[in-house]
């Protein structure tokens, strides 16, 4: 044993803290991860990860490399100082096993400088250690190697040694998340990580992150994310595939020595109509927004409309831009660092600090004012663009009171094509949204009309990605939509009033039908994300061939490799393969069989992953440019297949 630890055969009182301290982090694990789902096994990594960005931020580190084994070891490292090892004052063990053992001791031992980055409840490696079956740290410092290993919720197995030396520094953490803690197991997945690395790049400028899949599928291989502009490439990435109006991108950061709060800000405008701004504090996005993103919207309008006036480019004295209207085609990140961040709201999900917002009014309303005056063409251009959105806001307004009106949402009412269903619980009854009136015909008579309803569309429907509001509110299948589901829509949606808690798009299994899928689900996740976010649509999937051997059917297949599968299973035997080309061609019993009848069937759930991915995958799939497009459909196939959205 080497002489930097104590002696683990005789348990001091401060040992059996630290115990006690790792034990209830294990009795409820949801306290300090949030929840022992896939979310929380992810957390893991983010508490690992968030301990190298602020040794990045702090100066000392460059790179940050993260590192998935196929057995679900994950390795963090990088190229700081290396923790600290010397014997802890407070506790008397190294600071290593400190870091590791005792719970919150984080910070505390930081010497001043706060820890900006941090998960949801910036709990640290110690909460990490109390949740894996293994831990090792491994330290390279003043030319030494040090290591220690944990085992068994943080256990010591290794006390902290010397194991040789070295001419590099930093620190290197793996750990084997613990099966009996994580239920849901502890499979790591990829896309989670990637995109969540990609973005901690992005937020944390001139950070080198690499990313190694080591698991023997198709994602194996490393990524390197590093970008200098930070934000300012987070937007042009956001933007992709939009069609820009101005080639800049408006940046600014700045810090307040006060309040100690740093602020970063970028935005562009494009010629699209949703607004995709994404707020974050410390690293960490605010889906629900808070001060830091009010702060900015209130500038953001109060600058515009300033600069407009002085320069009389409104038409009238009591013209005025809404931050409705400025957000039209907006792209922006706004992203604090707080040393003390405090969240509220339902998920926790806003900035609460009231600080916050007279900063960001001051940091980013003076460079706002310069780049206007400096930049006056690219300001008539952001002041035109916000005028357009104003007029459309009004005919949209009066489009949906016009609307309203006539189909009377609010009454109950519902429209004629509606194949309604008998059952007026909402929990047992499901609409299924069908293309074409064949189809809709074939589902109409093969359903069960006691809980079943069908809504038959025809065609293709309007796409809302391309479409402002008062479009969208004359589209005819969109009306019949709101009517029939009954729980409003946008800004107002009751989900407590939903008919049906299963809304099924069925669509024909070609392209064409992949088309309107996909376009529904934009539709959706617009106009009634809720309903997404709360489980309640689903995609049909009706069989793709049928193996019939004289009248009999031997099986239907709902996919290529299932067919693949049964041409197996039926090796020599004489039979045809009928392929389906839509749902047209099944009788209703048939689609009763297949696709209607919730023994035999099967349905896909649609879910959100990532909100901001989600947003990307939409404007990307529906917006203006091919090419992106293209790339995506190829390198995304899964996107189609199991609908993580
Ligand atoms: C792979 C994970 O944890 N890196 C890391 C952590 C620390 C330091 C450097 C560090 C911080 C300080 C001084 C300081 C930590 N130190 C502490 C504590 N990577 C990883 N790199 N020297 C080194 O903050 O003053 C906690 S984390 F508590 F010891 F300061």
């Amino acid at each position: 044993m080497s002489n930097t630890s104590i002696d683990h055969d005789q348990y001091t009182s401060e040992d059996i803290q630290v115990l006690e301290g790792l034990e209830a982090v294990r009795k409820r694990p949801g306290m300090y991860i949030g929840t022992t789902s896939a979310a929380g096994l992810h957390h893991l990594v983010w508490e690992i990860i968030d301990n190298s960005v602020d040794e990045a931020l702090a100066g000392y580190a460059t790179t940050i490399e993260v590192s998935v084994d196929s057995n679900d070891v994950v390795c963090v490292k990088d190229d700081g100082r290396g923790m600290p090892v010397e014997i802890h004052k407070k506790t008397g063990i190294s600071t290593v096993e400190t870091i590791f053992t005792v719970l919150h001791a984080g910070g505390k031992f930081g010497g001043g400088a706060y820890k900006v980055s941090g998960g949801l409840h910036g709990v640290g490696a110690s909460v990490v250690n109390a949740l894996s079956v293994w831990l090792e740290v491994e330290v390279h410092k003043e030319g030494k190697k040090y290591f220690a290993r944990f085992k068994d919720g943080g256990k010591v197995d290794v006390p902290l040694k010397e194991i040789g030396t070295c001419n590099d520094k930093g620190s290197i953490v793996s750990f084997k998340a613990d099966e009996k803690i994580f239920k849901e197991g502890t499979v790591y997945d990829y896309e989670t990580l990637y995109n969540r690395i990609r973005q901690m790049a992005f937020l944390n400028k001139g950070i080198r992150f690499i990313f190694n899949w080591n698991k023997e599928d198709n994602h194996k291989g490393t990524h390197t994310f590093m970008y200098e502009g930070g934000i300012k490439e987070y937007v042009n990435f956001l933007d992709e595939s939009e069609t820009k109006i101005f080639d800049d991108i408006l940046y600014c950061d700045g810090y307040d020595e006060t309040t100690q709060i740093a602020v970063e800000v970028a935005l562009r405008y494009n010629s699209n109509y949703s607004e995709k701004t994404y707020s974050f504090c410390n690293n960490i996005f605010t889906p629900e927004g808070g001060m830091h993103l009010d702060g900015f919207r209130q500038t953001l309008s109060r600058v515009i409309n300033q600069y407009a006036k002085d320069k009389k480019l409104f038409k009238s004295e009591d013209e005025k831009l809404t931050i409705d209207d400025l957000k039209e085609g907006l792209t922006a990140i706004v992203s604090v660092k707080h040393p003390d961040p405090q969240y509220e709201g339902q998920t926790k999900g806003k900035l609460g600090n009231a600080e916050v917002r007279p900063v960001v009014n001051k940091l980013f309303g003076d460079y706002f004012k310069r780049y206007l005056l400096e930049n006056p063409d690219t300001a008539k251009i952001i002041v035109e663009k916000a005028r357009s959105a104003s007029e459309a806001r009004l005919a949209a307004q009066k489009a949906r009171e016009s609307v309203r009106r006539k189909d009377d949402f609010g009454s109950g009412n519902l429209p004629t094509k509606l194949k309604d269903c008998a059952s007026r619980d909402p929990s047992i009854c499901e609409i299924y949204i069908v293309e074409g009136n064949s189809a809709g015909g074939s589902a109409q008579q093969g359903r069960d009309s006691n809980f079943q309803a069908v809504l038959p569309l025809r065609g293709k429907i309007l796409n809302v990605e391309k479409a402002r509001l008062h479009r969208v509110y004359d589209n005819a299948e969109i009306r019949m939509m709101i009517q029939a589901f009954g729980c409003g829509f946008g800004d107002e949606i009751d989900v407590s009033k939903l008919r049906y808690h299963k809304i099924v798009i069925m669509t024909d299994a070609d392209v064409d039908g992949q088309h309107i899928s996909t376009l529904m689900l934009t539709f959706l996740y617009r106009y009634f994300r809720p309903l997404i976010e709360q489980g309640y649509v689903y995609i049909a999937m009706p069989p793709l061939y049928k193996l019939i051997k004289g009248q009999r059917t031997l099986r239907y297949c709902y996919s290529d490799e299932e067919l693949e599968i049964a041409k197996r299973d039926y090796g020599d035997e004489k039979y045809d393969i009928q392929r389906y080309k839509g749902l047209g061609e099944m009788d209703p019993s048939q689609l009763w069989e297949t696709t209607l009848d919730p023994e035999r069937r099967t349905l896909k759930r649609v879910t959100i992953k990532d909100a901001i991915d989600a947003d990307q995958v939409f404007s990307m799939l529906m917006g203006d440019d091919v090419e992106p497009r293209k790339n995506f459909i190829v390198e995304n196939a899964h996107f189609v297949k199991n609908l993580d959205i």
